[in-house]
């Protein structure tokens, strides 16, 4: 079937384990391709142009890059139970936002001390580690890392943000019901819940924990695997795109040949053709020889938009 969702995604991804999180909250049923954590990845800039990130989604011929679009997208064709319920929708987003940058930012260089190291790539040979490092130094070059003593004290910090925060005893993060806000802050934690020695720093904060237990506890829908090779064909195989828009006076024209790149970290602008535009996505059209004609979808918020003759 053309309109199933296709995660391409890797086990170990905090922000896949977002969208999985997510999944399993809607109930859904989703094709899961598993893509490489290290560049190269052909069939991964096959279908989106040049995004390497992870996760994407894909819905037939169009690409869904960064998790903060692609639940908005599942949240289009899954509206029970919504992510963005109406009267706590404003702080949720804010609080997602927060948890996808700041929190996602610290969670990493925590983990990244020797004992989450340990625990993270137990089975991993020294070269693969070799590699990993490699790939993810000019991936991160453009930000400031926090040193394990920085990341250590900031993750307390925030642990404790949250708890005092939940102590009106709420369910969930926004409020009585789930929303997006606990998925953004659930795959930070559940990184750091991988590497034992290092999740003890819960320890202090049982609100939290039973939170993240009842966020857990949502699952992660039902998958079946599917290859890259089928995916690529599925989306050959498209019938047609979903419908875009480019709305007047956002400074940009059907057909204008430009670049999209994230403004924060990983930032390798994808080139293509508008044929969307609008304060939520910006859409480009991308041809691959194999996969066809694809539209590739981005979050208009936290990317850059530039003509591909400004583009340098
Ligand atoms: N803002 C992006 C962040 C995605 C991100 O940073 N993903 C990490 C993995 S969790 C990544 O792309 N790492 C490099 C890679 O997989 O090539 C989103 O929400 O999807």
């Amino acid at each position: 079937m053309s309109n199933e969702l296709i995660l391409h995604h890797y086990a170990t991804s905090p922000f896949s384990e977002k969208i999985r999180l997510i999944l399993g909250f809607k109930g859904v049923a989703w094709r899961s391709v598993t893509v490489p954590p290290i560049m190269p990845k052909p069939d991964v800039i096959a279908l989106t142009g040049g995004y390497r990130k992870t996760p994407f989604l894909q819905i037939g011929a169009d690409i869904y890059c960064d998790t903060a679009l692609m639940a908005r997208v599942i949240e289009a064709h899954y509206p029970e139970p919504s992510l963005y319920p109406a009267e706590i929708s404003g702080m949720a987003q804010m609080l997602a936002q927060w948890a996808d940058s700041t929190l996602f930012w610290t969670a990493i260089p925590y983990t990244a001390q020797p004992a989450g190291l340990a625990a993270l790539f137990a089975n991993a040979r020294p070269e693969a580690l070799k590699a990993f490092a490699a790939d993810r130094a000019p991936f991160t070059s453009s930000m400031v890392r926090q040193t394990p003593a920085d990341a250590t004290m900031a993750l307390h910090t925030y642990l404790g943000w949250l708890e005092m925060h939940m102590a009106d005893e709420r369910d969930f993060l926004a409020g009585g019901q789930a929303s997006i806000a606990d998925f953004s802050t659930a795959h930070c934690l559940w990184y750091v819940h991988r590497a034992p020695e290092l999740a003890r720093i819960f320890g202090g904060y049982p609100k939290l924990r039973a939170w993240f237990e009842r966020v857990r506890a949502f699952g992660r829908g039902e998958s079946t695997p599917m290859t890259s090779a089928d995916a690529i064909d599925v989306a050959a195989k498209a019938k047609q795109h979903a419908p875009t828009e480019v709305q007047a006076g956002l400074g940009f024209s059907r057909g204008d040949a430009i670049t999209v790149m994230p403004t924060d970290y990983g930032r390798d602008p994808v080139a293509g053709t508008l044929v969307g535009l609008t304060n939520i996505e910006v859409v480009i059209e991308h041809r691959d020889e194999r996969a066809g004609t694809l539209h590739v979808h981005f979050p208009r918020l936290g990317f850059q938009i530039r003509k591909q003759e400004q583009a340098t």
